[in-house]
């Protein structure tokens, strides 16, 4: 997992001098090149081609401090068009690179490049970087590391070493066949045929016991993790054989430390994880295996990796595998692990929880049917999948929205994403036959500059309910409460965490069950929220929030860089 990484430079060599003694103000920029091509990787005994960036799988890493600013210039020399998301990376006021495919930028097409301005501010910790187009993430993604700022340091003693952990999905096929297909066909997609950490399936899935992902550690050290779940379509358990973890962070923000035997990860969401080699010496497994709690197919699979001690011993004929590990259908073991995240909210890493609510949305999250648009479709009953936020199925435009919102250009999206879903039912209950089929559209919701916003998911159990991780653009936000059932306008806000919520990017809201964030809408832009378990995005689980330009320069968003892809 090399780090490709050009050039270093200061930016501003502006030096503040306050009695005599310097005061960096500094900002660091480094250069990045991407270069997208078509690579060829073996993996379960199988060959294929695959979209990679520089040819790695997991992609480079790319490495920060907290506060700097990266240039990344993406050559595009593969087949079709793609775009890259920084994912969980604000960019204040640069909506321009954030990557989503014609909701930011059209895509860069084949050998085309674009150069994308990456404007850290407050994250500190993990996050990643992802293609944002059709399911083209599945293999080009990789890590970013956001460390403390000079002078300052982690909220913990500092760690031996650490180590990127990159969870992801391996298809022997094509990825951007077999989406194209199910959606042609509104069929579920085809599931994945293994989980790859780090890039290899490890034991027991064919041709890979050899191959295996190996983490050397030395006895007595305590190690920092880095865990990213870049998978497609399930959430995960993560756990090491005979070694307790400590979550200390969660999408680039410091948590509260978390003693566990495991934990639950999400697709999109990172989390930062020490572990001490208190053992003796011998291999342990690492072990990553799906949380499914639907009709669904899915992958039912796991993934090792070895957490292996250096020195002079006789390695166990088989290492021990985490017996720890939950069961895939284990909801309690879900609940146990995210109803105990709880923001450090140190005096060096404050929080500030809106306390009161300027605007609040109350946003269904369902799958629903569509009827065939041919004689025959792959969807139950004849009919296409589809997914929904307030009974709305999103249709992506063919012209950015960013763009058409700044040039004011017309017929590429509508202003009016509502507040509540077309009228109230009972979302948790026997509701199948009444919001079955959604509308569609392309609509965004927009809000003035600095309105603090509320916003309630209510999962529902239309066609098949399950855990949706929700993903917001542009912004973290403070995780409020989740429960199961209806939200209750009454009972349910009595149970929100005011105090010391933790502050995320990607969170799931429980099956047939509700979740509350709330932040500021203090970045303009044009900002995507959607489901991070791509094939409800694909189904249109999605919808845009603008926020408008404040009554400053400083709070507006910025010019549009030179040479975006055009749009065709
Ligand atoms: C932090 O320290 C590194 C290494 O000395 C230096 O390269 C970098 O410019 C410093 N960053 C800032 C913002 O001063
Ligand atoms: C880094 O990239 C920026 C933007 O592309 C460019 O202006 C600058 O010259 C590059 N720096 C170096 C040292 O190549
Ligand atoms: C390994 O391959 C065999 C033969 O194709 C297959 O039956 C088996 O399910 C595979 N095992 C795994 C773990 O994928
Ligand atoms: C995984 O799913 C396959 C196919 O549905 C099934 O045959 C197998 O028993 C399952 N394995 C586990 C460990 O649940
Ligand atoms: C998983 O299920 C099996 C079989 O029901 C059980 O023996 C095992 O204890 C369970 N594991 C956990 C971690 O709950
Ligand atoms: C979850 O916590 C409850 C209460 O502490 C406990 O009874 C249950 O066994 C836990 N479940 C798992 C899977 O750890
Ligand atoms: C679409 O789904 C139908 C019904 O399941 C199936 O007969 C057909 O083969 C599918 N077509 C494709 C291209 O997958
Ligand atoms: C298919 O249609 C029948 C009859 O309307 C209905 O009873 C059944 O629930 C439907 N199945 C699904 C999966 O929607
Ligand atoms: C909603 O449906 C659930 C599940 O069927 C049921 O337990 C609950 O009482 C219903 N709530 C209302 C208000 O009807
Ligand atoms: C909300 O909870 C209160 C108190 O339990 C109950 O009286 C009320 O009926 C609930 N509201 C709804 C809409 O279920
Ligand atoms: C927002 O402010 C910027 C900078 O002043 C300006 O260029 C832009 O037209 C304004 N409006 C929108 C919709 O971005
Ligand atoms: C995005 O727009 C381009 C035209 O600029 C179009 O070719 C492409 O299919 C669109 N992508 C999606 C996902 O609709
Ligand atoms: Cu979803």
């Amino acid at each position: 997992m090399g780090v490709k990484k050009v050039i270093l430079i200061l930016a501003f060599l502006g030096f503040l001098y306050l009695d005599g003694l310097p005061l960096c103000t500094a900002s660091v920029v480094h250069n990045y090149t991407y270069i997208l091509k078509e690579t060829k990787f073996t993996r379960l005994c199988s060959t294929k081609s695959m979209l990679t960036v520089n040819g790695q799988f997991p992609g480079p890493v790319l490495r920060v401090q907290n506060g700097d600013t990266v240039i990344v210039t993406v050559q595009n020399n593969g087949k079709y068009g793609v775009t890259i998301h920084w994912h969980g990376v604000k960019q204040p006021r640069n909506p321009w690179s954030d990557g989503p495919e014609n909701i930011t930028q059209c895509p860069i097409k084949p050998g085309k490049k674009f150069t994308y301005e990456v404007v850290f501010s407050d994250e500190e910790g993990t996050l990643w970087w992802h293609a944002h187009s059709d399911w083209s993430r599945a293999t080009v993604h990789g890590a970013i590391v956001i460390s403390p700022k000079n002078g300052t340091s982690y909220p913990f003693p500092k760690p031996y070493a650490e180590e990127v952990i990159v969870l992801a999905e391996w298809f022997k096929g094509d990825v951007k066949e077999l989406i194209d297909v199910a959606t042609a066909n509104g069929s579920d997609p085809q599931i994945s045929d293994a989980y790859t950490l780090n890039g290899q399936p490890g034991y027991p899935n064919n041709c890979s016991t050899t191959t295996t992902y190996r983490l050397p550690v030395v006895q007595g050290k305590t190690y920092l993790l880095r865990l990213i779940h870049a998978g497609m379509n399930e959430e995960m358990f993560f756990a090491i054989a005979h070694h307790k973890l400590t979550v200390v962070a969660r999408d680039a923000s410091y948590l509260k430390p978390i003693n566990t035997s495991y934990v639950l990860i999400t697709p999109g969401q990172t989390m930062d994880i020490l572990v001490t080699a208190n053992q003796s010496p011998s291999h342990y497994y690492i072990a990553a295996r799906p949380f499914f709690d639907s009709n669904a197919p899915y992958d039912n699979s796991t993934t090792t990796a070895v957490l292996q001690y250096v020195g002079h011993y006789t390695p166990p004929s088989s290492p021990s595998f985490p017996t720890q590990l939950p069961n895939i259908t284990d909801v309690s073991a879900v609940d146990n692990f995210t109803t105990r995240l709880r923001a450090l909210a140190s005096k060096d890493h404050p929080i500030s929880v809106p306390t009161g609510v300027d605007e609040r949305m109350f946003i269904t999250v369902s799958v629903n049917q569509l009827p065939c648009d041919k004689t025959v479709c792959g969807g139950p009953n004849n009919t296409m999948l589809a997914a929904s936020l307030n009974n709305i199925s999103f249709l992506t435009p063919k012209i950015d929205i960013l763009q058409a919102y700044y040039r004011n250009l017309s017929n590429v999206y509508e202003s009016n994403f509502p507040n509540r879903p077309p009228s109230p039912f009972n979302f948790t209950g026997d509701s199948n036959d009444v919001f079955l089929l959604p509308s569609t559209g392309t609509k965004a919701k927009i809000i003035e500059y600095g309105k603090r916003v509320e916003i309630v998911f209510q999962g529902t159990s239309i066609e098949n309910p399950e855990n949706h991780p929700m993903h917001l653009h542009g912004f973290s936000f403070y995780l409020l409460g989740t429960g199961y059932g209806n939200f209750n306008t009454t009972t349910s806000p009595k149970t929100y965490n005011l105090i010391d919520p933790p502050e995320v990017n990607t969170f799931g809201v429980p099956k047939s069950g509700w979740a509350t964030i709330r932040f500021v809408a203090n970045n303009p832009g044009v900002w995507f929220m959607h489901c991070h378990l791509e094939r409800h995005a694909s189904w249109g689980m999605n919808t845009v929030i603008i926020v408008k330009n404040g009554t400053t320069s400083a709070t507006s968003i910025r010019p549009p860089p030179a040479n975006l892809p055009t749009c065709s």
